[in-house]
């Protein structure tokens, strides 16, 4: 076993070595960045993301600004990060881009403005669009680690993200080194990076507690240029507890997975799972957890939430496998302090593997993620509200939705205080369209949209999805189409949008 240069006191077993490692600054490790550079950050939304070096760089950027240079930087990280890094980087106006995927509200709003661009891309695809080189060079990857030590091995912490790829393609490396993580952490993480076409083979996970990998990143150690000390904790927020609406799209996702088993459609001993992240997905883990009919499962997901520990802890959960651990303080106390039972459930990969299109394929994932708006046809918007302003981005659902066994898309059927219905005759943007979509769930009914055509979809959509208010103004729409397989009015199919931008409200639509 190396030395590790590990900052927590109860991580006895490693030996504390600075050896020859370069412990700097914040501001120095800032030095090291210049206007244009790209640089690639560790993590994946705010676990395992840096949180001191951006506010160095940011405030770099606000002193070059005032001296009258420009400085603005790339932002290439694993989806979205905290607010000490996207926000910072955001309000200094530091961001040359920004991608895969975001959640802050200053960042949000700079990239509706115009003001910084945004790609928003399938989660499973940056590291390898990375190494085809379709976006240019990473100058820097800054990497928070449990453990670093001289030989260029590196114990990362809560998220992994597109860490492997960046590290090896960048020219520098910075290391975060935080003192929230100990380093019997060592063997939580399964590293492994495909190669590219044409030598690409098969990625031999058959089951989501399969390791292929290394459990320490190794990088060229000549490249790590600085180590930074922080003991600050990851920026994760508790979600609220289920209210009656989310509650109740829980229970018809049990319900609806419960009658898929009894019908022998999803097997006895059930099949890995796939959950997005936020409010609607955490009530439809507590559903499926306190549900008696559904076995203890594995998940095969992204984003392992405070839901899957509380369910791990009662049985509910075998096994997760996911890239990152985006869970609260507590929860991850809960996991150090009970690491030898953990330690045999958990597993954390690349995005690249996370989510890759060919292991949810194989193992047959059950995938739920959430729909902004769906419309009478099965296509789902997830990412842009009314057609223009971006909310977060496609994320992973995208990567599971098209390739799993089954996937179903929930979401209230309306938002703010109704005047939204969540189902409209076509959406004002599409991330998932009619052909990957199978079962769409509202808090209103469960439509289950295989085999059916899409005039039979519409019907099932209004009678089981849409809100009461809303049942006629939908029916009523596709009494006035033109006709044809999937039958629209083409002069009014945005009437609905077109009224909440006008009165505020789409019950007073008019076709
Ligand atoms: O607005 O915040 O002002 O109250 O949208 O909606 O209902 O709280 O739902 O937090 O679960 O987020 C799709 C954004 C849903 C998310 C989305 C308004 C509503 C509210 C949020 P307020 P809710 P959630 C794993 C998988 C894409 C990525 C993905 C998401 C706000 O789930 O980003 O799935 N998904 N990744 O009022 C206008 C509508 C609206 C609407 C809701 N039709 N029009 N506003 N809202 N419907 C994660 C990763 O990939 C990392």
């Amino acid at each position: 076993m190396v030395d590790f240069v590990n900052l927590c006191t109860f991580a006895p077993f490693f030996q504390y070595s600075i050896m020859s490692l370069n412990f700097i600054t914040a501001q120095e490790a800032a030095s090291f960045i210049n206007h244009n550079d790209n640089i690639g950050f560790s993590g994946f939304t705010p676990a395992g993301a840096p949180k001191v070096i951006a506010q160095a760089i940011a405030e770099k950027s606000q002193a070059e600004r005032q001296a009258g240079r420009e400085f603005k930087v790339g932002v290439f990280t694993g989806a979205s990060t905290g607010d000490s890094l996207d926000g910072v980087l955001a309000r200094a106006e530091a961001v040359k881009f920004r991608t895969p995927y975001q959640s802050n509200p200053d960042l949000r709003s700079g990239i509706n403005k115009g003001n910084i661009p945004y790609f928003d891309l399938h989660l499973s695809q940056l590291a390898q669009e990375l190494r085809y080189g379709y976006y240019g060079k990473i100058n820097t990857v800054i990497i928070e680690a449990a453990g670093v030590n001289e030989k260029g091995e590196i114990l990362l912490t809560t998220g992994v993200g597109i860490t492997p790829t960046a590290a090896r393609m960048a020219d520098k490396i910075i290391v975060e080194l935080n003192s929230r993580h100990p380093s019997f952490i060592n063997g939580l993480h399964d590293l492994y990076e495909p190669a590219d076409p044409p030598h690409r083979r098969e990625i031999p996970i058959y089951k989501p507690s399969d390791r292929i990998g290394q459990t320490l990143l190794k990088v060229d150690p000549s490249k790590i240029v600085g180590v930074v000390k922080t003991q600050l904790p990851d920026e994760v927020k508790a979600f609220s507890e289920p209210d009656e609406t989310t509650k109740r799209i829980g229970d018809r996702v049990a319900g609806f997975l419960i009658s898929e088993m009894r019908a022998g459609r999803i097997p006895a001993s059930f099949l890995p799972l796939q959950s997005g992240v936020g409010n609607i997905a955490n009530a439809v883990l507590g559903s499926l957890g306190a549900s008696p009919e559904i076995p203890a499962f594995e998940m095969f997901t992204e984003v392992i939430q405070d839901s899957v520990i509380e369910m791990m802890q009662s049985g509910d959960v075998k096994f997760a496998s996911g890239c990152s651990l985006t869970i609260t303080s507590s929860a991850l106390d809960s996991i150090y302090e009970n690491w030898d039972f953990f330690k045999h459930r958990l597993v954390l990969r690349p995005q690249e593997i996370s989510n890759s299109p060919e292991l949810a394929r194989r193992m047959g994932l059950i995938t739920i993620n959430t729909a902004l708006e769906a419309d009478l046809f099965g296509n789902v918007n997830s990412t842009h509200v009314l057609g223009t302003k971006m909310m977060n981005g496609i994320g992973g659902s995208g990567d599971f939705t098209r390739n799993s066994y089954l996937s179903i898309f929930t979401c209230p059927s309306t938002a703010k205080d109704g005047k939204i219905s969540a189902l409209v005759p076509m959406v004002s943007h599409t991330d998932h369209n009619e052909h990957s979509v199978k079962i769409l769930i509202t808090e209103q009914g469960v439509a289950d949209l295989r085999g059916k055509s899409p005039m039979q979809k519409a019907q099932t959509i209004i009678e089981n999805c849409a809100h009461p208010d809303y049942k006629q103004l939908l029916t009523d729409y596709l009494k006035q189409t033109n006709g044809g397989n999937t039958p629209h009015n083409l002069g009014n199919c945005f009437n609905m949008h077109r009224e909440f931008l006008d009165s505020g409200d789409m019950r007073n639509t008019k076709w």
